[in-house]
């Protein structure tokens, strides 16, 4: 699917990030009242399932993405975006070449940057072509076992970047909220939507995090 750059540059809201689901129906039918219910973003990440299983899931999304006017990423995976027509694609510092992954996708693909607690990651990774940084975990992660810690500082001095600003990390409504504060465009989440009692009241409290209000 593609996004129009000006539509991605100025991106706000809540980047959803898939938990590691074995179950495609099951997936899927977990995703799709989230995407209604107002995901600016859907990160497809499953670090358990083999490659078919991958490229089947990452179809599905992307079909499923497509009709909600939702950009689809697929974690750490270049050729797998490609294959799915994917909005593009999200690397770790152990992913692959963000330059590379540019002439793969080409010019208007979004290709975010893990950058952790380092601002000269984030630096690097513009500088390499990557449409936005993502800096984490702010917090314990109940997802991912995180030993580099994120300060909101890292978010205001990345505002002279220019691209949007992923805070991820153990992110809760609460917590989340003096992120935004601090600059970040987009708060990435698992565990918060996806283990919430109520996932899609969950989402509704964290785009409550950002003022002005998100347009729906
Ligand atoms: N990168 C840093 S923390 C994290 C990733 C992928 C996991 C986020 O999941 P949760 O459940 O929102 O902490």
């Amino acid at each position: 699917m593609h996004i129009a750059p000006s539509a991605w540059r100025s991106a706000r809201g809540v980047y959803l990030v898939t938990p590691d689901e074995a179950d495609s129906g099951r997936l899927l039918a977990r995703v799709q009242p989230l995407l209604a219910a107002g995901a600016s973003w859907l990160q497809y990440r499953n670090k358990r399932a083999d490659a078919p299983l991958r490229l089947a899931q990452a179809t599905a999304l992307q079909a499923l993405c497509a009709q909600a006017g939702v950009p689809l990423l697929i974690n750490s995976d270049a050729a797998l975006a490609h294959a799915v027509g994917a909005a593009g694609v999200h690397l770790g510092e152990d992913d692959g070449d963000i330059a590379a992954a540019r002439t793969l996708l080409g010019p208007d693909a979004i290709i975010g940057a893990s950058c952790y607690e380092q601002l000269i990651l984030a630096q690097r990774a513009v500088a390499a072509g990557a449409s936005y940084v993502a800096f984490g975990a702010f917090f314990p992660s109940r997802t991912k076992l995180t030993t580099r810690r994120a300060q909101p500082e890292l978010l205001r001095q990345s505002a002279a970047l220019g691209v949007p600003r992923v805070a991820i990390g153990g992110l809760t409504p609460d917590n989340a909220a003096p992120l935004v504060g601090a600059g970040a465009d987009l708060i990435a989440m698992v565990s918060g939507v996806f283990s919430a009692a109520d996932p899609v009241a969950a989402m509704h409290a964290y785009r409550g995090c950002f003022d002005p209000p998100l347009q729906v």
